[in-house]
C-alpha cells in the first residue's frame, strides 16, 4: 500500500498527453492499487495516474457515496465512443486544483472502451455522477483540466490562485 504524492500545476505533466499501455501486467497493476489508496485517502472520486507523475493512460474512480458499498474501477486506455447529446451540469472539484470548484457541463452519458485489470477489452456505459468523473479523468489523461471549461479569466484566476498557495506552502 502506498498513497503517492498528488501533483499541482504548474507541473508540467498535467499537460501531457499520457501514453497508451501496451502491456496490462504486474507493474500496471501495482500502480493501479498505489492510486487507489491515494484516491480513497486524499479522500476522491477519482484518480487519473498523471495526477501521481505518471503519464500512462489509467484511471481509478469510485462513485459510491459515504454509506454505500465502494465500488471501484480502474479502466486502462479508456475512450469516449459515444457521447449523448443530453447535458449535464455538476460542481466540480479536483485534487491537482485544490479548493476550487465551479459548474462545468458535460455530456450526460457516455460509452466508454477501455482494458480492465486483466487486459481484457471492455465497453461501458456511464450515467450521471459516473458520466461526470469518466469524463474529468479521461480529460486528465489527454492533459486537460476541469478549469479549462471555464474561460480564459477564471482559468487564469484559479491557476494562480492554486500556484500562490502551493508556493507559499513549500517548506
Ligand atoms: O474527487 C474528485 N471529485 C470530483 C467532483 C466532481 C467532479 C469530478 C471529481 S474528480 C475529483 C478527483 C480528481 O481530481 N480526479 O481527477
Ligand atoms: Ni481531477
Amino acid at each position: 500500500m502506498a498513497i503517492r504524492k498528488i501533483i499541482t500545476p504548474p507541473d508540467p505533466l498535467l499537460r501531457e498527453k499520457s501514453l497508451r499501455v501496451t502491456q496490462v501486467d504486474d507493474d500496471v497493476r501495482a500502480l493501479i492499487r498505489d492510486m487507489f489508496d491515494t484516491m480513497y485517502a486524499a479522500p476522491g472520486i477519482g484518480l487519473a495516474a498523471v495526477q501521481v507523475g505518471e503519464p500512462l493512460a489509467i484511471i481509478v474512480m469510485d462513485p459510491a457515496g459515504e454509506n454505500e458499498e465502494p465500488r471501484p474501477k480502474a479502466l486502462i486506455n479508456p475512450q469516449i465512443v459515444w457521447k449523448a447529446d443530453e447535458l449535464r451540469e455538476y460542481e466540480e472539484g479536483c485534487l491537482s486544483v485544490p479548493e476550487v470548484y465551479d459548474k462545468v457541463v458535460r455530456p450526460a452519458e457516455v460509452r466508454v472502451r477501455y482494458l480492465d485489470e486483466q487486459g481484457e477489452e471492455r465497453e461501458e456505459l456511464f450515467r450521471g455522477m459516473e458520466a461526470t468523473i469518466v469524463q474529468h479523468e479521461i480529460d486528465h489523461t489527454r492533459g486537460i483540466l476541469f478549469v479549462d471549461y471555464l474561460g480564459r479569466l477564471k482559468r487564469e484566476r484559479y491557476l494562480k490562485k492554486v500556484i500562490k498557495k502551493a508556493r507559499l506552502a513549500r517548506p
